[in-house]
């Protein structure tokens, strides 16, 4: 339980840390937002996780109300308060407070905060078993509405989505876009195998471009497994030899069975437990210690 907030240039109980109701975050979803891992007192990728943040706040005009520096010093106090070892960090920045209204320029002041808890993990038959997940028929939205790789605080496109994955009794689902290509699930990116070559879908088709997946692909080419960022559609998703998803939470996870298709033997495969044995070896290293 995390006791300790980051609000506005303070550090506040959890009781203290709260908005208003006119903040635009909660009024309309405006902002962006982060979700990082620390291993070991180390926050993984935090360089790839600000950029993202910059990166999505740029896209809708949102200024963020600190400089880099600050705010890597911010996220390393909030951890340092919190006694964080291995735990999730949650870093939000909204419109601020303004009026009934949708004008993003009425607002005075952007809002930030920092929440560094422990962590959720997924249950360990998630990796020894491997996942059954599902095709919504929510299609991701389209990136000529807003870019997929902005990371917003509206998420109700994959909301909707992971609703179906619950009705059908499963804990991802995969998201295509209007077209029928396969984009990602509703927190995760998506990977298959083929003959020992990797496949996902390039980030222009809408995805959020993980940290996760940048990682992965890194130690894919460095291992020497060709990685190739091309179109898919369910067709090869049900061919494969495996699947796999990854994302702050879930590292590596691999995914056993498509709308009631089973994926290769049905087993996490080579690959998979190869990219899990390498993602593992940067984890506790690849990042910011503080
Ligand atoms: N796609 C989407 C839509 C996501 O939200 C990913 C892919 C994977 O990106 P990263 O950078 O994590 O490899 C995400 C990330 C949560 C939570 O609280 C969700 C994410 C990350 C952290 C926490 O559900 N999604």
């Amino acid at each position: 339980m995390p006791e300790i907030v980051y609000l506005n240039g303070e550090f506040v109980p959890r009781e203290e840390a709260r908005l208003s109701v006119f903040d635009h975050g909660v009024l309309y979803g405006d902002g962006v937002f982060e979700g990082i891992r620390v291993y070991k007192r180390n926050i993984f990728r935090l360089k790839q996780h600000i950029d993202r943040l910059y990166g999505s706040a740029r896209y809708i005009l949102l200024p963020v109300p600190i400089s880099r520096e600050d705010l890597i010093e911010a996220i390393c106090e909030t951890c340092r308060r919190n006694h964080v070892e291995d735990g999730y960090i949650r870093l939000v920045v909204t419109r601020g407070e303004g009026d009934l209204g949708l004008d993003p320029f009425a607002c005075r002041k952007p809002g930030l905060f920092i929440i560094a808890s422990s962590v959720q993990l997924y249950p360990s038959e998630f990796y020894e078993r491997g996942l059954p997940i599902v095709t919504a028929s929510t299609r991701r939205f389209n990136s000529a509405a807003l870019s997929g790789r902005v990371k917003s605080l509206n998420y109700l496109n994959n909301i909707l989505a992971k609703i179906e994955a619950i009705h059908a009794g499963v804990p991802e689902a995969l998201m295509l876009d209007q077209n029928g290509f396969v984009v990602e699930c509703t927190g995760d990116n998506f990977f298959l195998v083929r003959d020992g070559e990797i496949f996902t879908p390039p980030i222009y088709q809408g995805a959020l471009r993980g940290v996760t997946r940048d990682a992965v692909i890194e130690l894919a080419r460095q291992d020497g497994i060709p990685v190739h960022e091309e179109r898919l559609t369910l067709y090869e998703v049900y061919e494969a030899d495996e699947c796999f998803l990854t994302g702050t939470a879930a590292e590596v996870v691999p995914v056993v069975n498509v709308d009631r298709r089973e994926i290769g033997t049905g087993k996490p495969g080579p690959v998979t437990h190869r990219l899990l044995e390498l993602f593992a070896t940067i984890t506790a290293t690849d990042g910011v210690r503080y």
